[in-house]
């Protein structure tokens, strides 16, 4: 059991107006897998709430655990089990490739490189890079791979190293790791830090319009302090003499991604300049836009629990693919266990082996689908159902189906 906080702060402005709006109840830390000795005694629980800031209208955990708690020796995830992540994260390197934005001589930085995703790309292309990756697992992976990587958490004062020893970054890649980083300002200017001039900071993150639109409600967990949109991105950037110039989306990346583009150098296109209209225009900058998504929630939640209830009623037996964060708060929240869930498959031969936390539904291999062929499987790798429907082409030949739990339940 670590010691969490209530937080009494909004994490970018410091203001105290924050306003609860959704509850997930007391869980446990959502990549806290469970080996077979864990099984002997209770997981920690912790309360999973987020609200919204009445000043700056970030979204944000309202109970806080530790980072170094979560991102510890044992953190499974390692980005490289998606097929289609490692094609975007090409893409990506390709067009600041084209853009003139990286070259032989531009340094690429990427914070939290996890195994090296995104980084072999710039490599193989002759680009000077460094990964800044805390975790031991993906940081040993991504060196296996001849990338240079630092295994700490990026934050001002090392950053002021790096650019020490490194020089300025002309690009920094910051993909997934923004909402997961207690000290937000910190970690901004940390960037302010490290950039060149006329450089360029590339930062994705799940879109908070997505997250309401779609319900994506299994998206908040406890490695996730922050949900954001553009308006808290742009007050956040400008705190620290940064500009929110331009923004990328993709739709099919996550539940919803935002790539957004800063610079030390203020050069706003009318496309952020709509992203950020469209957000007032839709009350994304107002509580009255979260105050009914808890009812949403547990109607989503309802649905989902009596639709497993009617199937294993029925005798049809039931287990679930992707060993995820997201499927931890799904299944706690829903009130899944294992009498439901026969297994969870997933490709990562970190997490197999192990339990999931709360429900304890044990990981196997992904060929366990085709081993086992259960009639229905839960997908809690819903944002990359895609990459995984294709995939386990055979499985629903044989007359297998997945149920996609989010926006809400469907069997395909
Ligand atoms: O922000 C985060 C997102 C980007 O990734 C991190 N906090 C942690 C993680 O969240 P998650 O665990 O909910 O994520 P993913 O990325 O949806 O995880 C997919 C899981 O599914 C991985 O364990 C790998 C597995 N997988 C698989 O077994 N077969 C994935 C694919 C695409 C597959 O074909």
């Amino acid at each position: 059991m670590v010691d969490g906080t209530r937080v009494e702060a909004c994490r970018s402005c410091g203001s105290p107006a924050l306003r609860p709006f959704l509850s997930l109840g007391r869980v446990p830390i959502a990549n806290a897998l469970l080996t077979v000795a864990d099984l002997a005694r209770e997981e920690p629980r912790y309360p999973l709430e987020v609200g919204f800031c009445e000043s700056c209208t970030l979204v944000q955990l309202l109970f806080a655990l530790p980072a170094d708690a979560i991102f510890d020796e044992a953190y499974p995830y390692f980005s490289s089990f998606s097929e289609d992540l490692l094609a975007h994260a090409k893409a990506h390197v390709e067009g600041l490739l084209a853009a003139g934005r990286l070259g032989p001589g531009r340094l690429l930085v990427e914070v939290a490189s996890n195994d090296g995703y995104l980084l072999r790309h710039a490599l193989e292309r002759g680009v000077p890079v460094l990964g800044i990756e805390p975790t031991p697992g993906p940081a040993a992976a991504a060196r296996a791979l001849g990338i240079p990587t630092l295994q700490v958490f990026f934050g001002r004062g090392m950053a002021a190293g790096v650019r020490r020893e490194h020089g300025p970054a002309d690009v920094i890649v910051a993909n997934n790791v923004m909402a997961h980083v207690p000290d937000l300002n910190g970690f901004v200017a940390g960037f302010r830090e490290l950039i060149a001039d006329d450089g360029l900071i590339t930062i994705e993150n799940p879109y908070l319009r997505d997250l309401i639109d779609h319900a994506e409600f299994d998206t908040i967990y406890h490695e996730h302090w922050c949900y954001f949109s553009c308006t808290a991105v742009d007050a956040l950037m400008r705190r620290h003499g940064l500009s929110l110039n331009d923004v990328e989306y993709f739709p099919r990346l996550h539940g919803g991604t935002l790539r957004w583009h800063v610079s030390p150098v203020e050069a706003r296109t009318p496309r952020v300049l709509a992203y950020l209209d469209e957000e007032r225009q839709r009350g994304l900058t107002a509580f009255a836009a979260y105050e009914r998504f808890g009812e949403r929630v547990a109607g989503i939640a309802d649905e989902l629990r009596v639709l497993l209830a009617r199937l294993h009623a029925e005798g049809a037996t039931i287990a679930a693919y992707g060993a995820t964060a997201k499927g931890s708060t799904l299944v706690n929240f829903v009130g899944i266990d294992q009498r439901t869930l026969a297994f969870v498959a997933d490709r990562n031969p970190h997490k197999q082996g192990h339990w999931t936390p709360g429900a304890r539904v044990p990981i196997v291999p992904a060929e366990a689908l085709l081993e086992r062929q259960p009639d229905y499987v839960l997908l809690l790798a819903w944002n990359f159902a895609d990459e995984i429907l294709r995939q386990q082409a055979e499985y629903r030949r044989r007359g297998g189906r997945f149920i996609v739990p989010i926006p809400s339940p469907v069997i395909v």
